[in-house]
C-alpha cells in the first residue's frame, strides 16, 4: 500500500476542478497550489504527490511512466494519439465542446478550406471520415483571429459559453466532439502498483457517481 503515486495535472481550470475531487477521497496538497511555484506538491497522504505541468505534457508523463496517473482533457488526449495509459474514468470537469467555427453569415461550401487549429490531428481526422480535403494551418493559440485576418476559412477549438467566439465575430458551424478531464493511468503501473492505484481509481469513481 506504500507504492508512490505520482499524479500529473496542469495548472489552470482542470488543476481547480481536480481539486475539490481530490479532497473528497481525502487527498490535500500541503502547499496552497495557487500560490505555490514548487512543480511538485506533496500532499497529507506521504505516498501521493502531485506533479503541476502543461496540459499537453500531461499524456507523455503518463505514458513514459515519470508519473503513474494523470489527469487530462479529452481534447489533450485525442490529439495525442498514443496508446502507452489507460483511460478509466471520465471524471466529468473541465467540460466544453470541441467546434468547427468560422465567420459570422459567410458559412459557404469551400472546396478545400482553410482550417486554424492547435489540433490538428482532431482536425485531420474529422474531415477525413467524410472524405473532405481540408488545408491545415497550425497555431498555438488566439485562432479565434485567423479568419478575421483572412488566415484562414474557418478554425477548429474549444468552445465553452461561445463567449470568445461571439466577441470576434464568428460562430459555430459543427460540433466535433464533446469534451470533458479523464483520469489516465500508465499500463505498467497499473500492474506494479496495482493495489496502490486500483483503490486510488476506486475512491475516485465512487465520489465522481455521488457528484453526478
Ligand atoms: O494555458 P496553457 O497554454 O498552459 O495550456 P492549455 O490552454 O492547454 O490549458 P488550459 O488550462 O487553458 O486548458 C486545459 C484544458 O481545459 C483543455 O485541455 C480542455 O480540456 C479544458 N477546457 C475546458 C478548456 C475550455 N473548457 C475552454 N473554454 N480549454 C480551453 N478553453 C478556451 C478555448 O480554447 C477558447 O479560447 O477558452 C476559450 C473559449 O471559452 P468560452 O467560454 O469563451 O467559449
Ligand atoms: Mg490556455
Amino acid at each position: 500500500m506504500s507504492d508512490k503515486i505520482t499524479i500529473a495535472v496542469s495548472k489552470g481550470r482542470i488543476f481547480d476542478e481536480a481539486l475539490p475531487l481530490l479532497a473528497k477521497i481525502d487527498v490535500i496538497p500541503k502547499d496552497d497550489p495557487q500560490n505555490s511555484r514548487k512543480l511538485i506538491l506533496e500532499t497529507n497522504k506521504n505516498n501521493v504527490q502531485i506533479l503541476v505541468i502543461r496540459a499537453t505534457d500531461v499524456p507523455t508523463y503518463v505514458e513514459r511512466g515519470a508519473a503513474e496517473l494523470g489527469i487530462a482533457g479529452k481534447d489533450v488526449l485525442l490529439e495525442y494519439q498514443g496508446d502507452g495509459f489507460y483511460e478509466p474514468i471520465d471524471l466529468g470537469i473541465a467540460k466544453c465542446k470541441m467546434m468547427l467555427a468560422g465567420l459570422k453569415g459567410v458559412k459557404k461550401e469551400i472546396t478545400r478550406p482553410r482550417i486554424a487549429t492547435k489540433y490538428t490531428n482532431i482536425t485531420q481526422n474529422y474531415f477525413s471520415n467524410f472524405g473532405k480535403q481540408v488545408e491545415i494551418i497550425k497555431l498555438y493559440g488566439s485562432m479565434e483571429l485567423a479568419p478575421i485576418l483572412g488566415l484562414a476559412d474557418q478554425i477548429v477549438d474549444l468552445v465553452d459559453t461561445g463567449k470568445t467566439l461571439e466577441a470576434n465575430g464568428l460562430v459555430p458551424y459543427e460540433r466535433i466532439a464533446d469534451i470533458s478531464s479523464r483520469l489516465i493511468v500508465n499500463k505498467a503501473s497499473m500492474k506494479l502498483k496495482s493495489t496502490a492505484i486500483k483503490s486510488f481509481i476506486e475512491k475516485l469513481s465512487d465520489v465522481i457517481e455521488v457528484a453526478e
